[in-house]
């Protein structure tokens, strides 16, 4: 049986602190990133919350990430700002990065952060949430591993490329969409695997192209996008912005860094912020007003908004706690000798 234990969010994050750090990680870098699996698992976004433990220790064991880089904000154009990481995780680029783009959003209306030579493994929604916690639309773009064959094809090119998207809502949570161009996250066929269960058809084909719902076949073949050619055209878009616009490696360029060593993705990312007092000035309540009638045609026939279920999760853990496999919860106590 998959027996589950209770945790509480600072237990999450104090146990994901000690297992970086107690890995060669840099405190600041173990903290910020400690922040972002603790949202994962708070919210129920198993495959990027504790589990990301495990890629990460396994990651640093291959001993190419800079485990104390110290990234250099550098300021390019009144509406550009670039972090390069050194080669260290992305969560604390994008700490010291976004204020700089925040800034530059209020000043100008639009801005860019490219966030360079990093090593990158989470979700996107806590940037864009970020972003709309100060008023801000946001988007995020981040390309990974060459493991998705493009619409049409078998052979892998793209990588899973999330794209994230926050819309600030008056006095609530705001309106969030992010996932995978893939069907799904790489993590999730990786959950699958972990505890043998089938992977739905349409997730992934073998290595000779035959569709399969072996989790383990499908990883070793090829992940297929989510909306055939649609798909695949945004996780091409999501190649070029994140890939050769801010001079950074494509998935396929990444996977050919990793050299065989199975570590994180290295690569680049690029998000955008919009501030919609500079676009709007006065008229910005009304507008957003106009903005509510359209979550309201949506959920008022029974859809639901992304993000809800998350919220929801949120709100449940924020009381509750966390549940997390015991097996799981083994093998990243193992990191640390418990
Ligand atoms: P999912 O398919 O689980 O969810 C995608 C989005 O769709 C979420 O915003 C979700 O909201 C929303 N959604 C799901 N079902 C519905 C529904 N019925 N109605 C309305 N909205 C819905 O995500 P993926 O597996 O594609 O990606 C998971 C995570 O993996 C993402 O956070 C992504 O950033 C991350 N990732 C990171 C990569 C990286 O390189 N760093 C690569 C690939 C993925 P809700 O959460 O509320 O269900
Ligand atoms: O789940 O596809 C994924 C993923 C790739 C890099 C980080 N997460």
């Amino acid at each position: 049986m998959n027996e589950l234990l209770n945790l509480s969010l600072t237990e999450v994050h104090n146990l994901a602190v000690e297992v970086l750090e107690k890995n060669g990680l840099g405190s600041d870098h173990a903290h910020a990133i400690a922040k972002v699996i603790t949202a994962g698992e708070r919210d129920e976004c198993y495959s990027h919350g504790v589990y990301r433990l495990i890629v990460s220790v396994n990651t640093l064991k291959q001993g190419k990430v800079n485990k104390s880089a110290l990234p250099e904000v550098i300021d390019v154009a009144p509406a550009v700002v670039k972090v390069d990481a050194k080669f260290g995780y992305s969560q604390l680029a994008f700490e010291m990065g976004a204020k700089h783009l925040a800034e530059k959003a209020k000043k100008v209306g639009i801005a860019a952060l490219a966030i360079n030579n990093c090593y990158h493994f989470s979700a996107l929604w806590p940037e864009v949430e970020h972003l709309a916690s100060q008023g801000l639309v946001g988007l995020a773009l981040t390309p990974s591993h060459s493991w998705v064959a493009p619409a049409g094809g078998t052979k892998p090119v793209f990588g899973t490329n999330p794209i994230a998207f926050a819309w600030p809502r008056p006095g609530g949570d705001p309106y969030v969409f992010d996932f995978a161009t893939s069907a799904v996250a790489r993590g999730e066929i990786e959950l699958h695997r972990r505890s043998g269960k089938a992977i739905p058809f349409g997730w992934a084909v073998d290595a000779s192209g035959e569709p399969t719902d072996n989790a383990e076949a499908g990883l070793a073949g090829a992940m297929l996008t989510f909306g055939q050619h649609k798909g695949s055209a945004l996780s091409c878009m999501i190649e070029l912005l994140a890939g050769p616009l801010i001079g950074d490696l494509l998935s396929s360029e990444s996977q050919a860094f990793d050299a065989g060593a199975g570590a994180t993705p290295c690569h680049g990312e690029l998000i955008l912020a919009l501030d919609p007092k500079v676009f709007l000035g006065a008229d910005t309540e009304a507008n957003f007003g106009r903005a509510e009638k359209l979550f309201e045609q949506i959920t008022g026939q029974g859809a639901r908004l992304p993000s809800q279920r998350r919220f929801d999760a949120r709100a449940r853990s924020e009381k509750n706690g966390v549940f997390v496999p015991k097996k799981l919860l083994d093998d990243i106590l193992a990191f640390i000798n418990r």
